[in-house]
């Protein structure tokens, strides 16, 4: 990875990724994009930001090829509960989005990285310590679109020797951006309320158990895989990885041991509830593990009492 281009780049994922490729690879060689331009951010502030709609497959190649880009890493997608209000809309962005990606990176010969996940399993998958390599009828338009670009990423390798990588991603927990309109939110909500409020009204029900992991553990999970030597690879697109699984009331109680005036009560989203329950309780990360060392720090206590610290020096 030498310059590299990151689409959806004001997103949960990438306001924090941009950074970190920023100081490991180097301001001048991130290129930060998504479809708007808002003040005062410091993706778009502190380095290299371009406008770039995803749907605009001449834009894209244009602006890869004027910054001798090497890597593509497209992030740009709608999540769950989003597209599952808006399946149209959902599926010709996170599909057609990814087609334009992966056309471009066949086109300069990039390196390729998106995101897949938990989303990409459905009720019929095995619940418990899904494996690897499974049934995937998700029933989610979010999941269709997760499980076609799993299946694309591996037909553009296969077929024209695109470097495609993946992750199947967790939810994903972090205090710098907020995530936008998916099932697992509640994991991240609930640190705001407790700071903010003391209470927290959660969406999901007690014991819908989903995978979950620490935006620190996701960015090197990323950088990790893209470095990764190609002949380690046996899987690629895309690669079980969580941290925990937890339900609401376990998320409670880690904050509970930090702030033990927390409360919760219950209002359940039954869109998002049936999302939540038609995906696996806990995934399998052995490959993930075996090939290229996926390795998380944080379990959910590390990460209650950093995200606690961190939010409340940010409300100061
Ligand atoms: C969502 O809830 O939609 C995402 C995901 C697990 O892919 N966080």
């Amino acid at each position: 990875m030498r310059r590299i281009l990151v689409t959806g780049s004001l997103g949960q994922i990438g306001s924090e990724l941009v950074e970190r490729l920023r100081q490991d690879f180097g301001i001048e060689n991130v290129i930060a994009t998504d479809i708007r331009q808002p003040i005062n951010n410091p993706v778009v502030d502190n380095g290299i930001f371009e406008l770039l709609d995803v749907m605009d497959y001449q834009a894209m190649r244009e602006m890869v090829a004027s910054y001798q880009v090497d890597t593509l890493i497209h992030l740009a997608a709608l999540l769950s509960a989003v597209a599952e209000a808006k399946p149209q809309v959902g599926w010709e962005l996170n599909m057609g989005g990814l087609v334009n990606a992966l056309e471009v990176a066949r086109e300069f010969n990039l390196k390729f990285f998106t995101p897949s996940s938990i989303g990409a399993f459905g009720p019929n998958t095995p619940k418990d310590q899904t494996p690897q390599d499974t049934i995937q009828r998700p029933t989610t338009m979010y999941g269709v679109t997760k499980v076609a670009g799993e299946l694309l990423c591996d037909y553009y390798y296969e077929k024209f020797g695109v470097d495609t990588r993946g992750v199947r991603f967790p939810g994903l927990i972090s205090y710098k951006t907020l995530p936008g309109g998916g099932t697992t939110d509640y994991a991240v909500d609930i640190y705001y309320a407790a700071l903010q409020k003391g209470h927290y009204d959660c969406f999901i029900a007690p014991g819908t158990l989903m995978d979950m992991m620490y935006m620190p553990d996701a960015i090197d999970a990323i950088i990790q895989l893209m470095t990764v030597e190609p002949e380690k690879l046996i899987h690629r697109n895309a690669f079980n990885i969580s941290a925990m699984s937890f339900d609401p009331e376990m998320i409670k109680t880690s904050i509970q041991k930090v702030m033990p005036e927390f409360t919760m009560t219950y209002q359940v989203d039954p869109v998002r509830q049936t999302i939540a329950e038609s995906w696996p309780n806990s995934i399998d990360s052995s490959c993930a593990i075996k090939e290229w060392g996926f390795a998380p720090k944080y379990d959910l206590d590390a990460m209650t009492c950093e995200m606690l610290t961190k939010l409340s020096e940010k409300f100061k």
